[in-house]
């Protein structure tokens, strides 16, 4: 049996090396790819992002753990990606991050992996979104991806994910508060984690202001993000978010939108690698020789852009 075939089955070890494999971009991963895309496409993709600090991990631990404890036999099987490279899966784990993480470790039904956020081949979305197909085709059918709120990955992580939970805590700096602004839009679910600290119901208030102004006159029927308190620490108000990411999963569904936003991942997915293969084919054409000679032409400003371009297509 390959690889592909193994992860099938529901190898641990076959879909840890899969997945290398896929992150490296290698011709084996590209080819297990094709092979597991068939089965792929059945997953609720969950991303949770958020400044450092306020909660992630232990968030999406919290989540795991919940999910696996619902349902007995029937309980969903949980996949974390975790994209953050302060996170605690990474290669850089604080002791106490680890710990953490623990919890869900020694279940089978759930499955850890973190990636470098940085230097992936085909760029980070395509990455994740690889690897999220993998992880799908396995059969996980929650796949939690934890992103830091900040930069292109929240770009990335709205077009990836089904659902979006902006994870905010009290009692963050200035320079945090900052970057919060720039992601509480593409919050499908807002969540006020650490809820045992001071200040939350000051956090919830300026939350809740802000979404009366983002949602206020928003059409009848369109999604408003619930704004859910939890302390991930104990596992408080956890269900709720559950309940949430269920409810929103039966609008994506019940309004289309689940279909639209899987063709619309497709589509981007096409179009990148078509981009990446015209590019390939392209500079074969040239070769290196001609557009080195032409990099310096530009450099010198003995020619534009466009005329570089122009000449080398011609
Ligand atoms: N008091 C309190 N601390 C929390 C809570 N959730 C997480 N923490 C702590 O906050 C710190 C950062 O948590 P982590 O999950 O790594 O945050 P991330 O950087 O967003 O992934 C850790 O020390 C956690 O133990 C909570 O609900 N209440
Ligand atoms: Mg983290």
């Amino acid at each position: 049996m390959d690889l592909a075939d193994r992860v099938l089955a529901g190898e641990r070890l076959a879909l840890a090396r899969l997945l290398t494999q896929v992150e490296n971009d290698t011709p084996a991963g590209r080819q297990s790819l094709e092979r597991l895309f068939p089965h792929a496409g059945k997953a609720h993709l969950v991303g949770i992002t958020g400044a450092p600090g306020t909660g992630k991990s232990s968030l999406a631990n919290q989540l795991a753990r919940a999910l696996r404890n619902r349902g007995g036999a029937d309980a969903p099987r949980v996949a974390v990606l975790a994209v953050d490279p302060s996170s605690p899966f990474s290669g850089g784990a604080l002791l106490g991050d680890r710990l953490r993480m623990k919890d869900s470790a020694g279940d089978p039904g759930v499955f850890i992996r973190s990636m470098a956020s940085r230097g992936s081949v085909g760029g980070l979305a395509g990455t994740t979104a690889a690897m999220t197909q993998v992880l799908d085709a396995a059969g996980f059918s929650i796949i939690l991806i934890e992103t830091v709120g900040a930069g292109q990955s929240e770009v990335d992580i709205v077009r990836l994910a089904h659902s979006v939970i902006v994870v905010d805590a009290p009692g963050l700096g200035d320079d945090i508060q900052a970057i919060k602004a720039g992601i509480l839009e593409i919050a499908d679910i807002l969540v006020v984690n650490k809820a045992d600290l001071p200040g939350v119901e000051n956090t919830l208030r300026g939350l809740d202001m802000m979404l009366d102004m983002a949602y206020g006159h928003a059409p009848e029927g369109s999604w408003r993000p619930p704004l859910l308190r939890a302390t991930s620490t104990t596992g408080e108000g956890i269900d709720a978010i559950l309940a949430a990411l269920e409810d929103h999963r039966m609008y994506l569904r019940e309004s289309g939108k689940w279909a639209q936003r899987e063709e619309a991942r497709l589509t981007a997915e096409f179009d990148s690698l078509l981009q990446r293969q015209l590019k390939a084919q392209w500079l074969q054409r040239v070769g290196e020789q001609r557009l080195s000679e032409m990099m310096h032409q530009l450099a010198q400003r003995e020619i534009s852009p466009a005329q570089a371009v122009e000449r080398l297509l011609k």
